[in-house]
């Protein structure tokens, strides 16, 4: 059987490897493709493109599914509201390619997954807000902690939705790193995972069936997860 296509939205970042020096670069952490070759999947990196942003049909149509990979922060002005000054390092033009593609996902029916920025970049295209610093609601940054490190948390899922299903369980402890979290959900999206401990939203899905699902925390550096290979064997079928 052809193995089934996963488009990825990958961060434009200075980076320095080899003979390169804070060179300009394509990068998604290497864990989202080992996730997805494990599964059964082949893996498009993609680089923020301003033609498929303004028409994202083209692209789609060679894709079997979606994943809004993490990421710097969604810049304040791509969801509309004033920026918190902890809201950095943010990249439109990825903001407005990720927007595109996943409505033009959503419209398609091909299976979606956000992963903690894609959670977000899915909440906000669906018009949903976010919470841009949320230690100042919670008053503890246990979902962040310092750079270059996890904080691992609680979660629950919702029974019966599609999180738990694809987990395949309604109790995780997940690797977290964000300090953003959604603040009015988008439509069309239900909450359906908390973090145990503060019951801040951990992730979003679509309530009409289709595989749309958003995650604050990371499957990909989960050796254990379910969700990413759920999402591939939808995106065969
Ligand atoms: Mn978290």
């Amino acid at each position: 059987m052809p193995r089934p296509l996963i488009g990825v939205c990958a961060a434009v970042e200075s980076a320095s490897y080899g003979v390169w020096k804070d060179e300009s670069a394509v990068l998604l952490p290497l864990s989202y493709a080992r996730a997805i070759h494990g599964a059964g999947g082949m893996v498009a990196m993609l680089p923020p493109d301003r033609r498929a942003s303004e028409d994202p049909a083209e692209l789609l149509d060679k894709l079997d599914a979606l994943v809004l990979a993490g990421g710097a922060d969604i810049d304040a002005e791509s969801q509309g509201v004033v920026p918190h000054p902890e809201t950095v390092g943010t990249n439109p033009d990825r903001d407005r390619f990720e927007i595109a593609l996943a409505l033009g996902a959503l419209d398609r029916g091909i299976p979606v997954l956000g992963v903690c920025r894609g959670m977000q970049v899915l909440n906000v295209a669906c018009g949903g807000t976010l919470d841009q610093h949320i230690p100042e609601r919670l008053g503890h940054e246990r979902h962040r902690p310092l750079p270059g490190s996890w904080a691992e948390h609680d979660v629950r899922i919702e029974p019966g939705s599609l999180a738990a299903a694809a987990a395949g369980t309604e109790h995780l402890t997940v690797k977290s790193h964000h300090h953003q979290g959604v603040d009015r959900i988008g439509e069309s999206l239900t909450p359906s995972a908390w973090a145990a401990d503060d019951e801040s939203v951990e992730a979003v899905e679509s309530s009409d069936g289709d595989f749309v699902l958003g995650v604050l925390w990371h499957p990909e550096e989960d050796a254990a997860d379910a969700i990413i290979p759920t999402l591939v064997s939808t995106a065969s079928g």
